[in-house]
Formats: structure tokens, sequence, C-alpha cells
């Protein structure tokens, strides 16, 4: 038998989506928890070029970065999938996931590590005004994929979780439920799919984590004034 093993570290948002996605299509792994602080030699071996995670290795054979995964993941098990077989959805669907990269997930984290000032407000109506395109691409819809979890909801996972730690560490609220009713439906849909809800991060850890992780960077923004 194949195989599959992932490194990854439990807080990583890229890192979960990746494993949803082996849990969605059935697919069986051993998962290699890695250090960030003291980066494993495999990690190094299998991920010279960005030395991040997640990083999947099949039959020996290392694939980096987590949207490459979710689509190596996609055409190798082809149960259950990912992405729509029409090519525009296709390309819509990697549109918005990489969107909810560039735009909603360095927004929120960008305006979380700013201390309170003009700064801030400025960084959270951005990130806010990111989050509303999205609150356009659920409406009226239960998932982003349809009637089925795919893969822009898996992109856009780290929201129920991963944003309100973020909110509350980084002292904002970005997703108020009035202003983003479809994504607060979305996010309750997603978290209530036992699969999702089984593999997040206890609250509590990811919560030392991002309070430790802002610390550090309003720090160092101190330092630079
Ligand atoms: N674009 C990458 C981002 C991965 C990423 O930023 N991983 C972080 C953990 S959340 C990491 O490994 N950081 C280590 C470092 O920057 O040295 C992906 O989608 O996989």
């Amino acid at each position: 038998m194949a195989e599959v093993k992932l490194i990854a570290t439990t807080q990583s948002l890229f890192c979960a989506r990746v494993e949803w996605a082996l849990k969605l299509k059935g697919v069986e792994y051993e998962y290699l928890e890695d250090d960030l602080r003291n980066k494993s030699p495999l990690l190094l071996k299998y991920n010279p070029v960005h030395k991040k995670v997640p990083v999947l290795v099949h039959d020996g054979k290392p694939i980096a970065e987590s949207y490459v995964i979710l689509e190596y993941i996609d055409e190798t098990w082809k149960q259950n999938p990912l992405l729509a077989q029409d090519p525009y959805e296709r390309a819509m669907a990697r549109f918005w996931a990489r969107f909810v990269d560039d735009k909603c997930v360095l927004g929120a984290w960008q305006a979380a590590c700013l201390a309170e000032g003009e700064e801030k407000i400025k960084a959270i109506e951005s990130a806010q005004e990111s989050l509303a395109f999205l609150e356009k691409q659920i409406e009226g819809k239960k998932y982003f994929g349809g009637e089925e979890i795919g893969f822009l909801d898996l992109a856009a996972g780290w929201i129920p979780l991963w944003l309100n730690v973020m909110e509350e560490v980084g002292g904002m609220k970005l997703l108020d439920a009035e202003r983003f009713p479809f994504l607060h439906e979305w996010a309750r849909n997603f978290m209530e799919i036992p699969l999702i809800r089984e593999s997040i991060p206890p609250r509590d850890k990811l919560l030392d984590y991002f309070h430790a992780s802002i610390s550090y960077m309003r720090s160092l923004a101190t330092n630079i004034q």
C-alpha cells in the first residue's frame, strides 16, 4: 500500500486544510508533528525551498504548499471530489482560495498584530472589505462547494476557529454577525461536520500560540520605532 506522511504542526491553518482533505478522502496517513522553532531534518530535506509545513510525502515524493497538496490529493484519490468537473468552476475555486490566503488570512493577521491606533482601524476595515467578497460568494449556498464541502470550503476552513482566535488575541472584531450573516451560517454548518470538528486544535492551545506570536510581532514593531 502507498505510504502517505504529513509533516505538519497542530496550530497551522494551512496544515488543517490538508488533514481535512485526507480525512474526507479516507486516505490513511502518518502524521509527523514538526517543531517550527527547531525544524526537523525531514522538513528541511523535503521542503528546502520554503522550509514550511505542510509537506505531504507520498511514496517518498514530497509535495509542498497547501493548495498544491489539495490538488494533488484530489487528483490522486478521486472519491469525494474537492474541485468540480467544470473548468470555469475549478478556476473560480482556485481564484477565491488564493484570495482567501492573500487577502483574508494575511489581512486578519496584519490587523491582529497591530496595537490600538489609526493603522489598526485601517487594517481592520481592509480585512473586512476582503471578507465582504467572500460573504458574496457564500450567499444563498450551504457550502462554497454547493451541497457538499469542496476546495474553497477547506481553504476558508480557518475562519470558524483561527479567525476567532486572532480576533480575541488581536483585540478586534472582524466577522461581526450582522455584517456577515452568510459567512456566520456557513461557519456553523462547516463546524458541524464531524471530520472537520474532530481534527481542529484545542482552542486554548491556539490561544497560547497566537498570544506568543502576536506579542512577538508587536515587540518587533516597538523596537523598530
Ligand atoms: N503558502 C504556504 C504557507 C505555509 C506556512 O506559512 N506555514 C507556516 C506554519 S503556519 C510555516 O511553516 N512557517 C515556518 C516558517 O515560516 O519558517 C501553504 O499554503 O502551505
